[in-house]
């Protein structure tokens, strides 16, 4: 009996997608920012099994249906808590969480100076659009000053906080931005933001909290039929 040796290929971004109909509006920045995360993903060498995506609830809340990955679309706001819960029971998992300007900032604005300030190894890829997106448009902890929205048909009065500060201020250990228009940027910093491992130990073998702001915008050059921006 001859015994075939399979030689394993390596995982291509078209590993880390799904068959799942993609339900953002033509143009959204989401796309760009899926796809730059299928992309690096097969380059960190961290078997599928062991990548878990955990997001919030929103329209860049929806990004676990779209990662061949392991994943969860938990409650609003609560992301956070959910995966440094898992993060704490499974440290070998590689944990990357999606949420949104209203979701992580807004609802779960507590768990995520938490999450912070503990300093965990998770990756936060937080897309801020400055508007609540899925919810068609209230004003957002982001939205600037003045804004009209249906929750603020005269204005908004609040002054926006700058999430960058508000990291720095819970002691996040590594803190970038950057742009769904700016694919190679957005790359690098996702590398960059898995590779970073802090020397901060506390009750965790590997404790750093990393903060990846991935500023999400309408396109209207790349829609494919002209949609109302949500902002
Ligand atoms: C407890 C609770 N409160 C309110 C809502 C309604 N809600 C769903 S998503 C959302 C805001 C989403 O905004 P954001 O996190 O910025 O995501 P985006 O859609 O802009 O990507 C709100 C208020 C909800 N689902 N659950
Ligand atoms: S409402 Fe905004 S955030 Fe949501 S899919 Fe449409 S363009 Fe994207
Ligand atoms: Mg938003």
């Amino acid at each position: 009996m001859s015994t075939a040796i399979v030689t394993p290929q390596p995982l291509t971004a078209k590993d880390f997608a799904t068959d799942q109909e993609v339900r953002w509006c033509p143009g959204c920045g989401d796309y760009s920012i899926l796809k730059q995360v299928q992309t690096i993903m097969p380059g960190l060498g961290i078997p599928k099994e062991n990548i878990v995506i955990v997001s919030g609830i929103g329209c860049s809340s929806r990004f676990p249906y779209y990662m061949n990955t392991y994943g969860m679309h938990s409650i609003h706001g609560r992301a956070t808590a959910i995966a440094s819960g898992l993060k704490a029971a499974r440290p070998e998992l590689s944990v990357w969480i999606v949420t949104g300007d209203g979701d992580g900032l807004s609802i779960g604005g507590n768990h995520t100076i938490h999450l912070l300030r503990r300093n965990f190894d998770v990756n936060v890829m937080l897309f801020n659009n400055q508007i609540y997106g899925l919810t068609k448009g209230q004003y957002s902890p982001t939205s600037e000053t003045n804004k009209v929205t249906k929750s603020t048909p005269f204005g908004s009065i609040d002054h926006p906080f700058n999430p960058l500060a508000l990291a720095l201020g819970a002691d996040a250990t590594f803190i970038a931005r950057s742009m769904d228009r700016d694919p190679k940027h957005l790359q690098e910093l996702l590398k960059r933001s898995h590779a970073h491992k802090g020397a901060s130990f506390r009750r965790f073998t590997r404790t750093v909290t990393s903060l990846t702001m991935a500023h999400s915008r309408y396109s209207p050059k790349k829609a494919a039929k002209p949609v109302k921006p949500c902002s």
